[in-house]
C-alpha cells in the first residue's frame, strides 16, 4: 500500500476517539476529563486533516513507521498494520489510546491489536494505557511548543507583550502536562522522530524535554513555521532550531557582533549630535538591524551569492548606507548640508535615496555588488522594484536558480501590515517568469507606526502574517539579544539557499525616538516611552555581556568606539569642505557603457528590411515545425492563416505588426519581455504569441522565440492578477538592462490606476529624482467603445499632465528637435493609429540614444479593422515613426479650399474620415493624426497649420472635455500659433542669415523664394498673411464634460459618439 493510500484510508476511516483523534487533540488540544465528542459524520468528514500541520503529524507517523515500525508509538504500529492489510473501514482502529482521563467509553489496551495483548513488554516497559498515553502526551507537548511556542516566546524587549511565565506553559502545552506528576518529570521519554532536542540521545527525561524545548521555541526567538506544508521543511526548521548547541557563537563571532553594533550604535549618535534638528529616521532602539543585514550578506555570500538588491523604508536608511553599503561618509554628510546640486535632476530627500557600491566582503573575501533601490516615501512601494530588478539581474546573469543574486526587503512593522503591496509582491514569489527564487524580509518592527499602535493598525496577531501566504518561515526574535538575531539570520540566509523560498525576521524592537527626531513621543504613547527612557541601548547590554564573559574588556569596547567616532569626524571634516552635492553618486542602477560612444541626439534606424518582415511574419504565421504532433486549436489556425495571407500581401495588422517590432529587436539581439494579465493570447484575443497543445497539457509553442537561432530571448508571460505589483515589477527589470524592450500591458487601460504610486512615484518623476532612466512601455487599451465607465479610459489625461514639458514654451526649432524634446522630456505619450505606427515606436525604444518610458494608448476594435493596417512599405527600411499623420488625401492637393483643419488622435480617426466621406467633406476637411502627443510635435502640427492656413482648428477627441488630450492639446496649440505670428519677417530674415537657415526654408518655403519653387502640396500662403495673421484658436469637439469616464448606456454612447462626428464636421 502506498504512501497516499494509507493516508487516505486513515482519513476516510478514523472514527473519532481513535488515535488519529487523539493526533488531533494532541494538535488542537483537548478538554482533560472529556472525552471529545464525536463530531458529527459532516464534520468528521470535514476535518481537514491533510491540510497544514495535522497532515504533517500524521505523515511523520508513517513515515517513520515505513523506516522502523518500532520508532512509533504501538498504537500507530498497530494502525498502519491493520490500515496496510487492507482492514475494512472502521476496523484499522479498534481502541483509542484516549489522552483523556478514563471515560465510559475507555477502551482496554488490549483491544487496540490483537498482538499488543500477547506482547505486553517494549524493552523494559510494560506497556499499559498509561505508557501509551504518556508517550503520546509527550509527542503532544513537543508538538505544542513547535506549534505554539512563539507565542510565549520573550520577543518584547519592552516587555509589553510578554506573556505572564507561570501561565505561558499552560498556553502551549494546554492541557497535555496535566497528566504528569513531578515524578515524572524525571521519567525518561523515548524522543519521536519529529523532534530533534535530544541530539544523539534517543530518550530524555520529561523535564529535560521541556526545557530544551523552552530554549528553543520560547526565549529570545519565537519561530513560527509548522504551517508550512512540506516535511522536509519542516524537519529542517526543527533541526536549525532544536539541535542542542546551536546558538553557540565563538569569540571572534562575538567580538565582531560588537564592533558591528558598536557602528551601528556609533553613526546615529553621530548625527544626533551634529545634525540634531534634522529628520534623519534613527534606528535607535534597533540598531542590531546593521549587524542583522550584514550578517545575512556574510552568510549568503559564503553560499555564493554575489549581488544583493535591496529595498528599504526611512527607518534606518542613512545607517544602511554607511555601514551595511559602505558608501562614502562625505557623501551621506553633504546631504545634511543643504548644498546646491552640481547634476541634472531635482533630487531626492536623503532618507529616500538609493545607492550601488562594489566591495569586498572582509568575512568570506569575495567581492559583492550591493544595490539599495532608491524610494519614494510611499512604503512598501520599492517592494516589487526591487523583484523585478532582482529577477532581471538573475536573468542576464544566466542565475536561473537565484543563487547569485538575492534580494532583501526591509519592512517597518505597520507598513508591512498595512500595505497591500506587501501582499501582491509576496504573490509573486513562486511564479515561473517573477520569482527571485526568495527573498529575505526583515521587519523592523519598533510596535509602532508613527504615532499608532498595533492594536489600532492591525487586525492580526504579527505584522508578519501576511508572509503565511506563500508558506514562509517567520522568525520573530528579540532585538535585544545580539546573538539570537545573528542565529536567525543564518537561518534565513541558510533556508533561502535550500529551498530557495521566502523568509522572515521580524526584530521586534523599539524606537527610541519620535516617528522623527523632531517627534514627541509622549503625546501619544506615553507609559510605552516612559519605559524606554528607562532601558539602556543594546550596545550597552551586549558589551556588558561579552565583558562578564570575558571576551573583551571595557578598555577594548572603548577603543572600537573611539576608533569609529574618529572615522566619522574625519568624514564629517571632509564633507564641510564640499560645495556641492551630486545626484549622480546616488544612482541604483548604473548602466556602465550604455551611454558611452554614442551621439545623444542619434536615433538608430527604425525601418527593417522587407525579408526581415517577411520571416517574421511567415513565422508568426506558421504552426509549429512539428506540427503533426501539435494539435493546435482550429479557431488559432484560421488566424494563422489570414495572418499569413496578409503577409503574402505585404501588410500588418496590430498584432503583426508588434510581433513584427518584437522579431525585428530580437534578431538584433535585443531582449524583448511582455507581461501582464493574459498578454500571451491578448485580452482582445488578438495576440496568440502562446500557442497550446489541444491535446496535451502544457505543451505550448512560442514562434517568437524561435524565429532565429541567434536571437535574443522573448519573454511573454500572463502574470498575477494586480497591476501595481506587475508594474512594478516591469519597472524594476526595466532599470537593468537599458539593451532590453520591458512592456508591460494593462488588461484595460482602466486599471493602470491600482498602479498609479508606480506611475506617480516612479515612472514619471524616476529621472528627475534619482536620474534614474528606463525604457519601460505602457500598454494601456484606450477607447470609447461602448464598454461603460471601467473600460473605456486609460485616463491620458493624467498621463499628458504629469509630462514635463511646458505648454507655454516653444523648444527652439533645429535639425534635431524631434529627439531633443524626447530628451527633455519624463516620458513619450502616444496613441498609435496604425501597426506601423506601432511598430516603429516600439522599436524607437531601443533606437534611442537614451532610455524615456513610453506610454502608449491601444487600441481594442482598431485591432481588426481593416482600415486600420499598415503596408509593408511603411515599415521598411527608409521609414521611421511618424509623429503626426498629416491630411494626405483630397484636401491636401488643394488646401486654399479646406474650411477646417482637424486634429485628433487615436481610433477617433477612423469615424472622422468615415463620416466626412459620408458627408461630401474630403475637400473641404483636413484631418490630421497626432500619433506622438506628448512630446508635442509642435513642427509637425505648426507646418500642416501653416499649409491651410485659412481653415479653422478643430480638435476632435472621443473622450469627455475634461479628459483626453484636449487641456494638453489646446494650450500647446496655442503657443505654436502664437509663435507663427513671431515668425515675423524679422524672424525669418534671422533665419535666413544664420545658420539655421535650412531649417526655416524646409517648414516655410514660402518665405524663400530663392530656394525654388514651392512643394506642390503646400501653395505658399503670402508671407504678409502669416507674419500678421492673429492667433488662430483651436475649437474643442467632443463629448461634454462629466464625472464618469463614460456612459453604461449604450444608446447614450451611441448618441454621444454621433454627436461629437456632427460637431467636428458641421461647417
Ligand atoms: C503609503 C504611505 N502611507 C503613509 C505614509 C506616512 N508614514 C510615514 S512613516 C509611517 C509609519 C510607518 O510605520 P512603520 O511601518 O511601523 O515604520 P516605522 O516608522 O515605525 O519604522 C507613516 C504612516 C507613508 N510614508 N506611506
Ligand atoms: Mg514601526
Amino acid at each position: 500500500m502506498n504512501r497516499a493510500r494509507v493516508l487516505s484510508h486513515l482519513l476516510s476511516r478514523a472514527p473519532p476517539g481513535t488515535p488519529l483523534a487523539a493526533a488531533r487533540t494532541f494538535i488542537y488540544g483537548g478538554t482533560r476529563g472529556k472525552a471529545s465528542a464525536p463530531p458529527p459524520p459532516t464534520a468528521l468528514a470535514a476535518e481537514p486533516f491533510l491540510n497544514g500541520s495535522s497532515s504533517n503529524y500524521v505523515e511523520e507517523m508513517y513515515t517513520a513507521w515505513l523506516q522502523d515500525p518500532k520508532s512509533v508509538h504501538q498504537s500507530w504500529d498497530t494502525f498502519f498494520r491493520n490500515a496496510s492489510a487492507g482492514a475494512a473501514p472502521g476496523t484499522a482502529y479498534t481502541a483509542p489510546p484516549s489522552l483523556a482521563e478514563p471515560t465510559p467509553h475507555h477502551v482496554p489496551l488490549s483491544s487496540i491489536a490483537p498482538a499488543m495483548a500477547t506482547s505486553p513488554m517494549v524493552g523494559d516497559v510494560q506497556i499499559s494505557d498509561k505508557v501509551i498515553d504518556d508517550h503520546l502526551a509527550v509527542q503532544g507537548i513537543i508538538r505544542a511548543y513547535q506549534i505554539r511556542g512563539h507565542s510565549i516566546a520573550s520577543l518584547d524587549p519592552l516587555g509589553i507583550n510578554t506573556v505572564d511565565p507561570s501561565q505561558g506553559r499552560q498556553l502551549v502545552v494546554r492541557n497535555y502536562m496535566n497528566r504528569f506528576s513531578e515524578e515524572d518529570m524525571e521519567r525518561s521519554f523515548k524522543l519521536p522522530m519529529s523532534t530533534y532536542v535530544g541530539g544523539k540521545e534517543g530518550q530524555l527525561p520529561l523535564k529535560e524535554i521541556i526545557k530544551r524545548l523552552e530554549n528553543a521555541y520560547c526565549r529570545s526567538i519565537g519561530v513560527e513555521f509548522m504551517f508550512i506544508n512540506s516535511l522536509e521543511q519542516c524537519n529542517w526548521i526543527r533541526q536549525k532550531f532544536e539541535s542542542p548547541g546551536v546558538m553557540t557563537m565563538d569569540s571572534l563571532e562575538k567580538r565582531l557582533l560588537l564592533a558591528r553594533l558598536t557602528r551601528s550604535h556609533g553613526f546615529e549618535a553621530f548625527l544626533a549630535r551634529k545634525f540634531s534638528s534634522e529628520k534623519r529616521f534613527g534606528l535607535e532602539g534597533c540598531e542590531i538591524l546593521i549587524p542583522a543585514m550584514k550578517q545575512v550578506i556574510d552568510r549568503s555570500t559564503s553560499l555564493g551569492v554575489e549581488s544583493f538588491v535591496m529595498g528599504m523604508p526611512h527607518r534606518g536608511r542613512l545607517n544602511v548606507l554607511a555601514n551595511v553599503c559602505r558608501k562614502p561618509l562625505e557623501h551621506i554628510f553633504t546631504q545634511f548640508a543643504g548644498l546646491e546640486s552640481a547634476d541634472e535632476g531635482s533630487g531626492d530627500v536623503k532618507y529616500h535615496l538609493g545607492t550601488y557600491q562594489e566591495r569586498l566582503n572582509r568575512v568570506t573575501n569575495k567581492n559583492i555588488r550591493l544595490a539599495i533601490v532608491a524610494n519614494p516615501s510611499h512604503l512598501e512601494a520599492c517592494d516589487p522594484v526591487v523583484q523585478g530588478k532582482t529577477r532581471a539581474e538573475q536573468f542576464y546573469h544566466g542565475d536561473s536558480e537565484g543563487k547569485k543574486v538575492l534580494s532583501i526587503l526591509l519592512h517597518g512593522d505597520a507598513a508591512f501590515s498595512g500595505q497591500g503591496i506587501v501582499y501582491e509582491t509576496f504573490h509573486l514569489s513562486e511564479l515561473p517568469e517573477y520569482t527571485t527564487h526568495g527573498t529575505i524580509h526583515i521587519v523592523v518592527n519598533n510596535q509602532i507606526g508613527f504615532t499608532t499602535d498595533p492594536r489600532m493598525s492591525r487586525s492580526s496577531p504579527y505584522c508578519t502574517d501576511v508572509a503565511r501566504v506563500v508558506n514562509a518561515p517567520i522568525f520573530h526574535v528579540n532585538a535585544d539579544d545580539p546573538e539570537a538575531v545573528m542565529h536567525v539570520c543564518n537561518v534565513a540566509a541558510d533556508w533561502r539557499s535550500t529551498f530557495h523560498k521566502d523568509v522572515v525576521i521580524d526584530l521586534v524592537c523599539y524606537r527610541r525616538n519620535g516617528h522623527n527626531e523632531i517627534d514627541e513621543p509622549m503625546f501619544t504613547q506615553p507609559l510605552m516611552y516612559t519605559r524606554i527612557r528607562k532601558l539602556k541601548p543594546v550596545i550597552e547590554l551586549y558589551a556588558d555581556k561579552l565583558i562578564n564573559e570575558g571576551v573583551v574588556t571595557p578598555e577594548e569596547v572603548k577603543e572600537v568606539k573611539d576608533k569609529y567616532e574618529k572615522i566619522l569626524e574625519t568624514a564629517f571634516v571632509e564633507a564641510k569642505q564640499e560645495t556641492q552635492v551630486f545626484n549622480k553618486h546616488w544612482i541604483d542602477s548604473p548602466w556602465s557603457g550604455f551611454f558611452e560612444g554614442k551621439d545623444p541626439l542619434k536615433i538608430s534606424p527604425t525601418g527593417v528590411h522587407e525579408d526581415t518582415l517577411k520571416h517574421i511574419g511567415k513565422k508568426f504565421s506558421s504552426a509549429p515545425p512539428n506540427a503533426s504532433d501539435f494539435v493546435i486549436h482550429r479557431g488559432i489556425q484560421r488566424i494563422l492563416n489570414s495572418r499569413m495571407e496578409m503577409v503574402e500581401s505585404r501588410t500588418a495588422d496590430w498584432a503583426l505588426g508588434e510581433a513584427m517590432a518584437f522579431g525585428s529587436l530580437l534578431k538584433e539581439g535585443t531582449h524583448v519581455r511582455l507581461s501582464g494579465q493574459d498578454v500571451e493570447r491578448g485580452t482582445f484575443s488578438h495576440r496568440h504569441h502562446v500557442l497550446h497543445h489541444q491535446k496535451v497539457d502544457k505543451s505550448q509553442y512560442n514562434a517568437l522565440a524561435n524565429l532565429y537561432r541567434d536571437q535574443a530571448p522573448y519573454t511573454v508571460c500572463n502574470s498575477s492578477l494586480s497591476e501595481y505589483a506587475v508594474l512594478g515589477f516591469e519597472l524594476g527589470f526595466s532599470m537593468t538592462n537599458p539593451n532590453a524592450l520591458v512592456i508591460w500591458e494593462a488588461q484595460f487601460g482602466d486599471f493602470n490606476n491600482t498602479a498609479q504610486c508606480i506611475i506617480d512615484q516612479f515612472i514619471s518623476s524616476g529621472q528627475s529624482k534619482w536620474i534614474r532612466q528606463s525604457g519601460l512601455v505602457l500598454l494601456l487599451p484606450h477607447g470609447m467603445e461602448g464598454m461603460g465607465p471601467e473600460h473605456s479610459s486609460a485616463r491620458l489625461e493624467r498621463f499628458l499632465q504629469m509630462t514635463s514639458d511646458d505648454p507655454d514654451v516653444l523648444p527652439p526649432f533645429s535639425d534635431d528637435f524631434a529627439i531633443r524634446q524626447l530628451s527633455d522630456i519624463n516620458w513619450i505619450v502616444a496613441n498609435c493609429s496604425t501597426p506601423a505606427s506601432y511598430f516603429h515606436i516600439l522599436r524607437r525604444q531601443i533606437a534611442l540614444p537614451f532610455r524615456k518610458p513610453l506610454i502608449i494608448m491601444t487600441p481594442k476594435s482598431l485591432l481588426r479593422l481593416p482600415e486600420a493596417r499598415s503596408s509593408f512599405d511603411e515599415m521598411i527600411e527608409g521609414t521611421e515613426f511618424q509623429r503626426m499623420y498629416p491630411e494626405a488625401g483630397p484636401a491636401s492637393n488643394n488646401p486654399a479650399n479646406v474650411k477646417r483643419l482637424i486634429f485628433c488622435s487615436g481610433r477617433v480617426y477612423y469615424d472622422l474620415v468615415q463620416a466626412r466621406k459620408e458627408a461630401g467633406l474630403e475637400e473641404k476637411i483636413a484631418i490630421a493624426r497626432v500619433e506622438q502627443i506628448a512630446p508635442f510635435p509642435y513642427d509637425l502640427v505648426m507646418k500642416e497649420c501653416a499649409k491651410y492656413a485659412d481653415a479653422e482648428l478643430v480638435w476632435s477627441q472621443e473622450e469627455h472635455k475634461n479628459m483626453g488630450a484636449w487641456s494638453y492639446i489646446q494650450p500647446r496649440i496655442a503657443t505654436a500659433m502664437n509663435h507663427e505670428r513671431h515668425i515675423s519677417s524679422e524672424r525669418v530674415k534671422i533665419a535666413r542669415d544664420s545658420e539655421d537657415q535650412s531649417w526655416y526654408e524646409y517648414w516655410f518655403p514660402w518665405f524663400f523664394p530663392s530656394s525654388g519653387p514651392p512643394e506642390p502640396e503646400s501653395p505658399a500662403p503670402s508671407q504678409v498673411h502669416v507674419a500678421s495673421k492673429p492667433k488662430r484658436p483651436v475649437r474643442y469637439a467632443g463629448r461634454p464634460v462629466s464625472a464618469s469616464t463614460a456612459t453604461g448606456n449604450k444608446k447614450t454612447h451611441i448618441r454621444e459618439s454621433k454627436q461629437l462626428l456632427e460637431d467636428s464636421l458641421a461647417l
